[in-house]
């Protein structure tokens, strides 16, 4: 598999899963700014939506949306307890997570505040909300260490890059105290620090 990334947007979750699972991959990097691959070519090519990430198959086919690649990724290596089993009331837990971080977290993060042309009016609203969301994951975390069961799981992996936006984004954590000890217990992974590494988001 190959994946298209760019160092700490939300194709980092993938990257993450990826190496977590321990499937054979490459990556490109894209600089989605310039529509260019790391090779020169054109990543309109690869996306003609412009975004990363995009994974590529084997087969040369190429998908998108971080839910949908993670839970593919979950399932090609199911021993790795990346994906609850298919029907297992987890499973359904883990859906849930992504698709609620990806819709009330994700989306409220990019594009909203990180356009300099978003209204400091708008860029208000959004923060508060991301707020009232982050203390529902607060919440949540306070009493265990993953966001489903005993283990970690992909749902963590989306979690974990999107809530360190927070204060890149000027959303502070400083209130969520059981969220900055989740992101440290998700850093402190191998993998975790393997993927944040070869993003030059951490040094070795
Ligand atoms: N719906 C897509 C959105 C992916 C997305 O928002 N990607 C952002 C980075 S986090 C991006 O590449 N933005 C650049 C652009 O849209 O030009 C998904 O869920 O995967």
């Amino acid at each position: 598999m190959k994946l298209y990334f760019s160092p700490a947007y939300c194709s980092l979750a993938v990257h993450i899963a990826l190496r977590e699972s321990g499937l054979p991959f490459t990556l490109a990097r894209v600089d989605t700014m310039a529509a260019r691959v790391e090779d020169g070519s054109d990543f309109r090519a690869v996306n003609p939506r412009g975004y990363v990430p995009v994974l590529e198959l084997p087969d040369g086919s190429r998908h998108t949306e971080v839910a949908a690649l993670l839970q593919h990724v979950g399932e090609a290596a199911p021993d790795m307890g990346l994906l609850p089993p298919a029907g297992s009331r987890q499973r359904f837990e883990v859906l849930q997570w992504l698709t609620f971080i990806s819709s009330e977290l994700h989306k409220a993060f990019s594009p909203w505040l990180f356009h300099k042309e978003t209204a400091d009016s708008t860029r208000r609203e959004v923060k508060a909300r991301i707020a009232r969301r982050l203390g529902e994951l607060e919440a949540h975390l306070a009493s265990r260490p993953w966001l489903v069961g005993e283990r970690f799981s992909v749902a963590d992996a989306y979690a974990f890059t999107i809530v360190r936006w927070g204060p890149m984004a000027g959303v502070s954590l400083a209130a969520f105290p059981a969220l900055q000890a989740y992101l440290a217990r998700v850093e402190s992974r191998p993998a975790v620090r393997a993927a944040l590494v070869a993003e030059g988001l951490a040094h070795v």
